[in-house]
């Protein structure tokens, strides 16, 4: 049997065992789209017709806020309200994959024999924002293996936030007392991102100032301010004592109410859908680009282009004529 027809034969299984929820089959595809395996392709084509179910919230906010005892708490909320839920966890710093996140693992360990969860950490292999690019891949194969709603954490390091919010349905931004929020928020432009702000650890001193601070940024411009926009509350929460949590979930489909009336949804799939594509497309374009006449066609117009011989407007219109 050639390599060929045994991956044939083996991803079409492997999708019918996530799909009755086999975790190993989930593992297995996750490991295949973060390997960007040959088998990429037909495990995209194969996982099409059973995603554009799953609900995607992300999470973010500043190191250490809470966000991994928030994914874990509302793992319990969502699971209590009788819904399979699929945990991403994707760390910009770690090198490593699968077994990564041992802390985040820890919190996760109520978990871990739930059947109705799965559970996956991603590195980001170095990506500029804190997500991986291999990230909305994996959320297909959660959302194919039947998944109600997927939580994807990552830290926020600047560009993370906005790449979780392409990426989510809901973006949370979490945030602490006395972490000097207010203005990072504002510097790291995650006002225009969020849906819903979580002050958590609402034990300590300032949560009520926080909230304050936050509101009042919110009334002062950017898009939510704008006519008929989408408000986004600012909920307390103490995650570590699954304090509040209920409220955020109930932020959450009320934020998923709001969008589906206003057309926001499809809206922000499609958006979402269109950044994939293209950047597939423009990836086939690159590599054909290279391929070209043995690939020494760029090549041999930059050194005419360099030499003053031809300029690059011509060049770039005779690379792309010879595709
Ligand atoms: N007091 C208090 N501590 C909390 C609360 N939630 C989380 N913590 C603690 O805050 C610390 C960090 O929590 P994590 O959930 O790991 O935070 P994180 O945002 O995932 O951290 P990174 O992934 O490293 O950025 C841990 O020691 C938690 O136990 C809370 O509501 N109150
Ligand atoms: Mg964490």
């Amino acid at each position: 049997m050639t390599v060929a027809s045994r991956r044939q034969r083996d991803v079409p299984t492997l999708v019918g065992l996530a799909r009755e929820g086999d975790p190993r089959a989930v593992a297995r595809l996750i490991s295949l789209v973060e390997d960007a395996s040959p088998a990429l392709r037909e495990v995209a084509a194969a996982l099409a017709p059973h995603t554009n179910h799953a609900f995607v919230v992300g999470l973010t906010g500043p190191p250490g806020v809470g966000k991994s005892t928030s994914t874990a708490a509302l793992v319990t909320e969502y699971r209590r309200r009788g819904l399979r839920v699929g945990v991403l966890a994707v760390d910009p710093s770690s090198p490593f994959s699968g077994g990564a996140l041992l802390g985040d693992r820890v919190r996760m360990q109520d978990h871990a024999t739930d059947s109705g969860v799965f559970i996956r950490s991603m590195a980001s292999r170095g990506h500029l924002g804190g997500l991986s690019w291999a990230t909305p891949q994996a959320l297909r194969v959660l959302d194919g293996a039947g998944c109600d709603v997927v939580l994807v954490e990552t830290v926020g390091v600047g560009q993370a936030e906005v790449e979780i919010a392409s990426l989510a349905d809901t973006t949370l931004v979490l945030l602490a007392p006395g972490m000097g929020d207010g203005i990072q928020a504002a510097k790291a432009g995650i006002l225009e991102v969020a849906d819903v702000y979580v002050v958590n650890k609402a034990d300590r001193d300032g949560a009520d100032s926080t909230v304050r601070d936050l509101k009042g940024m919110l009334g002062l411009g950017g898009r939510h301010t704008e006519a008929g926009a989408w408000r986004p509350p600012v909920i307390k929460t103490v995650a570590a004592r699954l304090e509040g949590i209920d409220d955020v979930v109930d932020a959450i489909e009320k934020h998923r109410a709001w969008m589906e009336s206003h057309g926001e949804l499809t809206h922000r799939r499609e958006a979402r859908a269109t950044a994939e594509v293209e950047a597939i497309a423009l990836q086939t374009l690159r590599d054909r680009i290279g391929d070209l006449r043995g690939g020494t066609a760029l090549e041999t117009l930059a050194a005419k282009v360099a030499a003053g011989t031809l300029d690059p407007y011509t060049a770039a219109d005779e690379l792309v004529a010879g595709l």
